[in-house]
């Protein structure tokens, strides 16, 4: 048949397991590989930096279903990839990253970028290996594949020897792999699911927990059936937030002190019972908390808190046999008691205090008015919100609604910086029916803010705003005044809409809530990015938590 070279196998394995995009920065010896992948018919994203091209295909992989891919140059390309990918293993996302690395017979030659990539990823991947000869390249492509989205998610990384990315071969010793097959809808034993609903039916306060696991399994339909028929209270995760559209009356944020510290049986549907809620332990949980998780993952169950039931299974498939069951024997959590009443009326104080702090006119513009400015003006429909920085990403999951599943994406349990411009990349080329609004702080922003650069080459209508609020948690100009710099200062008067303009795209400078409002009227109408400064307020912090500690994170 012929000759074939390393990065047509490549590109051709890619297409034959379904991929539909990879975002990378090329070079020696990769650069081939971005070529051939566009001439299957895959889009590939030229970005700034291998940290955004791994968050961007991780956000990919999340959004879209199909696997995400990145592609890094060898030694320092790799490695700059590093935290990016441990976020994908932190999320349990699944995605690809393809790196260059020195050729197979040159290791400890001093090669050109040599370094062992393997053992800087090997910690957070689900499969990563070096590839040992050119013609199996389709197997270890769709190995890496499978291990990514079967069983939990999480990244894959394949070192890929520079000879033999460029080298050629006979086609027909090219070992050909059939596509991976799509994980499977695992159900649970028919007397687990029972238990649920018996421990649910046995409880006087019980409350249901989403995590992102059940925005990644689409089980958006089910979840919301399940939490209406039982009547009962929930939270969302971070990532979930739009499973269930945020102003559903169920929806107990508000209360979410209260509703932790106070429920007796706790159901998970795809949430852990990591940091993010408080590892399921008092004082932030009951002592006697009765825990129902339901989690794909075996290794999730137990984690922190024993399971009273475990439903090991897909949260689509196993919600769905909780209804089928519900469908014989009719239930719903009594709606005239005390435990609900007390629920809403926790809520609704809360609610009312930060209504008050989205009113409140300051000069410079705080926190909660300016994300109102935002919240009043986004459409309910077809957008994606990616969020990040301290403040600014927990004020925000209060005051921002999401209406639909997988319509927000932050910085969730990694707690990563810097993400959020690979995330909002990710998500305007995998969803170009949406609009991306990419939320940061400056000193979040500052991490990758050459990125910009990428949604202006690709007219990708991604609108930033940026809370300059001079760094990290915010400083006033006098703070750098004096002797010493605050450590965590940034220039609180940086023009972060003008380094947008000098890129090609559109700026705005927002000080007030209707000159938010204006500037993301008019951003939205736009074919490619804008990115909308508001001088904030660098005093302006979070409303009081109950619980005063860096775990309250997730907001009351
Ligand atoms: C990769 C990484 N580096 C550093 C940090 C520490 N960190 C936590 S929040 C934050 C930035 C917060 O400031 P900003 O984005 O301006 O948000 P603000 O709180 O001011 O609204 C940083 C650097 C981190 N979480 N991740
Ligand atoms: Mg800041």
């Amino acid at each position: 048949m012929g000759e074939i070279d390393g990065h047509t196998i490549i590109a051709r394995s890619l297409k034959e397991q379904g991929v539909e995009s990879m975002y990378g920065v090329v070079g020696i010896p990769v650069s081939g590989i971005a070529g051939a992948v566009q001439r299957e018919g895959i889009k590939y994203v030229g970005m700034r930096h291998e940290m955004p091209a791994t968050y961007a295909a991780q956000a990919s992989s999340y959004l879209t279903g199909h696997i995400g891919t990145a592609l890094a140059v060898s030694g320092p390309g790799v490695l700059n990839a590093v935290g990016a990918f441990a976020n994908a293993w932190s999320n349990r996302w699944p995605m690809l990253l393809l790196g260059g690395s020195y050729e197979s017979t040159g290791g400890s030659m001093g090669y050109f970028q040599e370094a062992d990539q393997l053992s800087a990823l090997r910690p957070y991947a689900k499969y990563a290996e070096r590839v040992e000869s050119m013609e199996r390249i389709p197997i270890y492509i769709a190995e890496a594949i499978k291990k990514a989205i079967h069983g939990a998610p999480g990244p894959s990384y394949l070192d890929l020897p520079g000879d033999f990315i460029m080298g050629k071969t006979d086609e027909d010793l090219v070992q050909w792999a059939a596509p991976v097959a799509e994980p499977p809808r695992t159900i649970v034993a028919q007397a687990d699911a029972q238990a649920a609903i018996d421990a649910l039916k046995s409880a006087e306060q019980p409350l249901i927990v989403i995590g992102k696991g059940a925005a990644w399994s689409r089980a958006e339909e089910e979840v919301r059936t399940f939490v209406e028929k039982t009547g009962i209270p929930y939270l969302a995760m971070p990532m979930a937030k739009g499973v269930l559209p945020d102003d559903h009356d169920q929806l107990a944020a508000a209360a979410r002190s209260f509703v932790l510290s106070n429920a007796d049986v706790v159901m998970l549907i795809g949430a852990r019972l990591n940091w993010m809620l408080h590892f399921g332990l008092p004082p932030r949980f009951r002592e006697d908390v009765r825990i129902i998780q339901l989690d794909k993952n075996p290794e999730e169950i137990g984690v922190n808190v024993p399971a009273e039931v475990a439903l090991v299974g897909d949260a689509k498939a196993v919600v769905g046999q909780l209804l089928d069951i519900l469908d014989n024997e009719p239930w719903q959590f009594p709606q005239d008691s005390e435990w609900l009443q007390t629920v809403r009326s926790e809520a609704r104080q809360n609610q009312d205090l930060v209504d008050g702090m989205k009113q409140e006119v300051t000069e410079p513009i705080g926190y909660y008015r300016a994300l109102a400015a935002l919240d009043d003006t986004l459409p309910r429909d077809d957008l994606i919100i990616v969020a990040e920085g301290a403040s600014t990403m927990d004020i925000s999951r209060t005051v921002l609604n999401n209406y639909h599943a997988r319509t927000r994406l932050d910085a969730g349990s990694f707690g990563s910086m810097g993400l959020g411009h690979g995330f909002a990349i990710g998500a305007a080329v995998s969803a170009p029916e949406k609009r991306v609004l990419c939320l940061q702080g400056d000193a979040a922003f500052g991490f990758a803010g050459t990125e910009c650069e990428v949604a202006v080459r690709y007219k990708l209508p991604i609108t930033w705003v940026v809370f300059t609020n001079g760094g990290i948690g915010g400083h006033p100009a006098a703070a750098f005044e004096g002797e010493s710099m605050p450590p965590g200062g940034m220039s609180p008067d940086a023009r972060y809409d003008l380094m947008m303009e000098a890129l090609g795209g559109k700026g705005y400078n927002a000080e007030t809530y209707e000159e938010i409002q204006s500037a993301l009227k008019d951003a939205l109408t736009l074919d490619g990015p804008a990115l909308i400064n508001v001088p904030l307020d660098p005093r302006a912090k979070k409303k009081p938590q109950k619980f005063g500690s860096w775990l309250t994170r997730t907001t009351d």
